[in-house]
């Protein structure tokens, strides 16, 4: 199964590549990682193909003399161009760029993602955005895999940053995100896209299970994996 991590920066998505991976490999499957952030400059773990190899975003601002996001732009053309393997392991986990707009909304992204057999992406959401804006960062990720056209997990990541009270809280909005309504005042201006807002989430949300996981103590790393399965299952592919 090949799992595109995905995510707004500093989300989570390379520690989450390498700890969900470590625990992989710790329960018997063969696990290969592929790092497709060209602007990195530390990755926690031991990559099987990094686009690096290939280009940095250092390199293309140099050579090319562009900015940060002409260089990004840039950087995304030539990922589009890049052979990049196809790996015969259980689990290939594919960490991507930091920014993650700059692949997913640009015309290299739905098509990388495509190109991998089997795959599956997971959206890591950052907890610590806070109830108020979790159905933003949820429509993102439903925007995400609109645009990248591909099965996806969303779940919540940094959970350990949370105190129990709050993950509590949180999973009880997820259950029922139409019952926050209860807050609206706070909410203000807002109000007026708040409400089908949440009407809307209430459909989606109830049709997958979102995990609590920590990247940093692998808490709901079980619960991942078995959603990682229910998602191929549902769509019939069980492999
Ligand atoms: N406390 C905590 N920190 C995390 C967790 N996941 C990632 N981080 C931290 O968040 C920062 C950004 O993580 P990184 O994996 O580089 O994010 P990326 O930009 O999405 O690849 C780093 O300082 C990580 O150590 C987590 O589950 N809990
Ligand atoms: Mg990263």
């Amino acid at each position: 199964m090949n799992v595109i991590i995905l995510g707004t920066a500093g989300s989570g998505k390379s520690l989450l590549t390498s700890e969900f991976g470590k625990f992989l490999a710790a329960e018997g499957y063969s696990v290969r990682y592929i790092n497709l952030d060209p602007g990195c400059t530390f990755i926690p773990y031991q990559c099987d193909f990094d686009v690096r190899s290939r280009f940095t975003l250092e390199s293309i601002m140099q050579t090319e003399r562009l900015g940060p996001n002409g260089a990004l732009l840039r950087a995304m053309d030539k990922l589009g161009r890049v052979r990049i393997p196809n790996f015969n392991a259980d689990f290939t986990l594919i960490d991507t760029p930091g920014q993650l707009e700059a692949f997913a909304f640009h015309k290299s992204g739905p098509k990388i993602a495509r190109r991998f057999s089997k795959v599956t992406g997971v959206f890591l959401i950052d907890a610590t955005i806070g109830l108020k804006d979790m159905p933003a960062a949820y429509l993102y990720s439903l925007a995400v895999k609109y645009r990248l056209g591909i099965d996806m997990v969303t779940v919540l990541n940094k959970v350990d940053l949370l105190t129990e009270v709050y993950a509590e809280k949180i999973k009880r909005f997820l259950a029922n995100p139409s019952s926050h309504k209860l807050s609206l005042k706070k909410i203000g201006v807002l109000a007026d896209i708040y409400v089908p807002l949440s009407e809307m989430l209430e459909r989606v949300v109830p049709a997958q299970r979102i995990p609590l996981v920590s990247a940093k103590t692998e808490a709901g790393f079980m619960e991942l994996l078995s959603l990682l399965y229910e998602v191929k299952c549902v769509c019939g592919d069980l492999t």
